[in-house]
């Protein structure tokens, strides 16, 4: 993953947060893998240009620029504030991870309306560390309806950055695809001596396509000690349309947000205390049996940064709870309760809380060098049960446990050691070892037929405890030969340990084994206690180019090799053929350990085309990525390997103006899982274009989203289960096709 404007922001705010006063530390592994200045700049770093540039991404704190950000004195003037990627991508989406879908490397597996899951280089969901405002929360559902990154809307978000493949093992443990960090306005507080500040903002947007709409509010008041911030938002949208005009069913969502903010100033740090409270009371899910019908979740987290002669500290802890129902949607409930009646209710309950703590510590040791230690603790723990459904043979009279009090602790210690070596070499080596601790207690069925009574008596016949001892090492060296290149080497290896669904989803029977799984491709998941933890071996090389002022243009080119020893895989474990005509067959898979390989390369560049009075200036962006995964046991792709796929934008700035016109190509998906009867789907190519005013302190931009209206199958959207449903299960599954036409409104006002 290369840098780009969001990566850049979110290692600026990471600068900003490690500076206290006039001491900081004066480099750090963020600023030089993303922000790619002289190393000389990095020492003599600039507050002010790069608080604007965190700012910007934020119109709730553009206001406050005059005053003191939380370690950095702020005295002149804030530049007028610009349109940034970010708040544009917000009017574009509700969908957080859709913020990150301008990177190279980045896919979206399809899920709900909230949040899709993220793919990085082919990793996907769990593979990949997801941190929201330092909180490592776990998908709480079988079918992994409530990721991290649904969490935090869209308006919440302050900064997002994503580190693919070899990242230090001071950014967190049990992934091995790489680390996303996604983190709400900082607070800001008064200059010392000033009085109260106060600001906030209000957004609101509208896309014509599913009838989206949401509002936002934020307000803060601080002044040089305290700071307190509330935000609230809404978010609601109806099914959407394909580009044929066809509805594509159990696509809407609504979903509710509040969160607070506190934070107070000590002389050498900064504290600050969040805490909020979701409900979503509807989300469908078009490629799973089951939807979402209640999701709710309150949280807590609070962090603690101090800088100090000696280095820096920071400690972070949180909790977080959730208690989730699925069931038929509005959608769904209709089409199964037409005759003949297939299984409209199957109520599924699930209850997860993740809570831990993090304490890290960056020593400066000589004048080149910073050893950085850490501990960290984090608990999952889960408890998933179906009520019983009176009336039905198969569903009663026992509620049926799929997971009893589950629990996966992990205990992790790390060291790190970041040395610039001579003039233009920086390297960093990292070692990290997580003592993973995971149990159930027993589980039962719905009854004490045949169809559970055999699995039940086998899980419960044994001891569940697992017990992992996960090392990772990571080793990266970068040499800057002078202001205009850079490349950089890395190798890591990391580990992953299953979760509790790969471990202990225990029910062979189809309608069961159906619920498990977040592939969205309508088959059927059986955990596996035998299952080892996945190891993976990445190396990859990044070349950056650009002019000498960073200003025309640049390049960046990652290509990456990984092996993964024990890849959590499946293997054929049962199957179900469903009616004629269609005879549609699909499978009951076993996790199950392989060997696999993903190769690929990244390409992201950008470069100015004009630049005159008359036409402002106007720039050229470009992403490409292309990576091929392969499960070396069995010779099959691996599941949901993104085609060969390239976005162009043309950005023209013209006095408070911003124009776009983007291009999204996507090769045919010709590479596909036969296990899991991944749909084969046709290339496409999708036009977008959008116009931004900033007017005083007043953003509007107005566009449309697939200008041409094309039909076209999401290549990581699995099945479209609804149709399916409709046909009362005779027909062959489609593939999931995405949203047609969709004109777009919003806007923002701060004060
Ligand atoms: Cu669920």
């Amino acid at each position: 993953m290369r840098p780009d404007r969001f990566s850049r922001e979110s290692a600026v705010s990471e600068a900003c947060c490690r500076i206290s006063g006039d001491k900081f530390l004066y480099y750090n592994y963020s600023l030089l893998k993303n922000m790619n200045k002289s190393t000389e700049y990095l020492i003599k770093f600039r507050p002010l240009s790069a608080l604007l540039i965190a700012l910007a991404t934020s119109p709730s704190l553009v206001l406050a620029a005059e005053a003191q950000s939380i370690e950095i004195v702020v005295s002149a003037k804030s530049e007028k504030p610009k349109t940034s990627p970010l708040s544009s991508k917000k009017v574009k989406s509700s969908d957080t991870a859709a913020l990150l879908s301008d990177e190279a490397g980045v896919s979206l597996q399809t899920g709900g309306g909230v949040s899709s899951l993220p793919v990085v280089n082919g990793m996907a969901d769990e593979r990949l560390l997801i941190c929201v405002d330092c909180m490592q929360i776990t998908s709480a559902c079988a079918n992994h309806m409530n990721p991290p990154l649904s969490y935090i809307p869209p308006s919440s978000v302050g900064s997002i950055s994503v580190n693919a493949g070899v990242t230090p093992v001071s950014m967190g443990g049990d992934n091995i695809g790489g680390t996303v960090v996604v983190e709400s306005a900082s607070p800001v507080f008064a200059e010392n001596g000033k009085k109260l500040i106060q600001n906030g903002s209000f957004s609101s947007y509208y896309r014509s396509n599913n009838h989206a709409r949401g509002v936002s509010i934020t307000s803060s008041v601080a002044s040089s000690k305290l700071s307190f911030g509330v935000t609230a938002s809404h978010d609601r949208a109806d099914d959407y349309v394909d580009g044929n005009g066809k509805k594509v069913t159990s696509t809407y969502y609504a979903s509710n947000n509040l969160g607070l903010t506190l934070a107070a100033k000590t002389d050498t740090g900064v504290l600050t205390v969040k805490a909020g409270h979701q409900s979503i009371p509807g989300q469908g899910f078009v490629n799973q049996w089951m939807d979402m019908v209640d999701n709710d979740a309150s949280y807590v987290n609070a962090i603690y940064k101090a800088g100090y002669g000696w280095g820096s500290l920071e400690a972070k802890g949180y909790y977080q709870n959730t208690w989730h129902k699925m069931d038929s949607g509005d959608d769904k409930l209709p089409v199964a309760l037409r005759p003949p009646v297939s299984m409209p209710y199957m109520p599924m309950d699930t209850r997860g809380i993740s809570w831990g703590y993090t304490l890290k510590t960056d020593m400066l040791v000589g004048q080149n060098s910073i050893v950085r230690v850490g501990n960290e603790f984090h608990r999952f723990t889960l408890d998933d049960w179906w009520p019983p459904v009176a009336g039905s043979m198969m569903m009663s009279p026992n509620a049926f446990v799929n997971i009893n009090n589950g629990r996966k602790d992990r205990y992790a210690l790390f060291a790190e050691w970041e040395a610039k070596i001579g003039d233009n070499v920086t390297t960093i080596l990292g070692v990290r070892n997580e003592q993973v601790r995971m149990n159930v207690g027993n589980v039962q069925g719905y009854n004490n037929t045949a169809t559970y009574s055999t699995d039940v008596a086998a899980f419960n016949a044994h001891d569940h405890s697992r017990n992992d001892s996960n090392w990772d090492v990571t080793a990266i060296a970068r040499y800057q030969p002078s202001s205009t290149e850079s490349y950089e080497f890395g190798y890591a290896r990391k580990t992953r340990s299953p979760n509790l669904y790969e471990r202990y989803a225990w029910s062979k029977s189809w309608m069961c084994s159906g619920m498990i799984g977040w592939s969205g491709d309508g088959n059927g998941y059986v955990g596996n206690q035998n299952l080892r933890p996945e190891i993976a071996h990445t190396f990859s090389v990044t070349g950056q180019w650009n002019d000498k002022n960073k200003s025309s243009w640049q390049l960046n080119v990652t290509p990456y090799f990984t092996y993964v020893h024990d890849y959590i895989d499946v293997e054929l474990a049962g199957g179900k053929t469903f009616s004629a005509p269609g005879n549609e067959v699909r499978n009951i898979l076993l996790f199950t350990n392989h060997k696999a390989e993903l190769y690929g390369i990244n390409l992201a560049g950008s470069v100015g085309v004009w630049n005159t009075e008359r036409f402002g200036n106007g720039k050229i962006h470009g992403v490409l990525g292309y990576v091929h995964g392969i499960d070396v046991d069995n010779g099959n792709s691996l599941y949901h390997m993104m085609p060969l796929n390239m976005k162009l934008s043309l950005e023209q700035n013209l006095s408070g103006w911003t124009n776009t016109i983007e291009a999204q190509l996507v090769a045919r998906k010709s590479e596909t899982d036969p296990l899991r009867f991944e749909p084969k789907t046709d290339g496409y190519v999708l036009v977008n274009l959008s116009t931004a005013y900033q007017y005083r302190n007043m953003h509007i931009e107005v566009g449309v989203t697939n200008l041409l209206d094309k039909f076209y199958s999401l290549p990581l959207g699995g099945i479209n289960y609804d149709n399916f449903l409709d046909s009362k299960k005779t027909e062959r599954f489609d593939p999931l096709a995405g949203q047609g036409r969709s004109f777009t409104i919003g806007l923002t006002q701060t004060f």
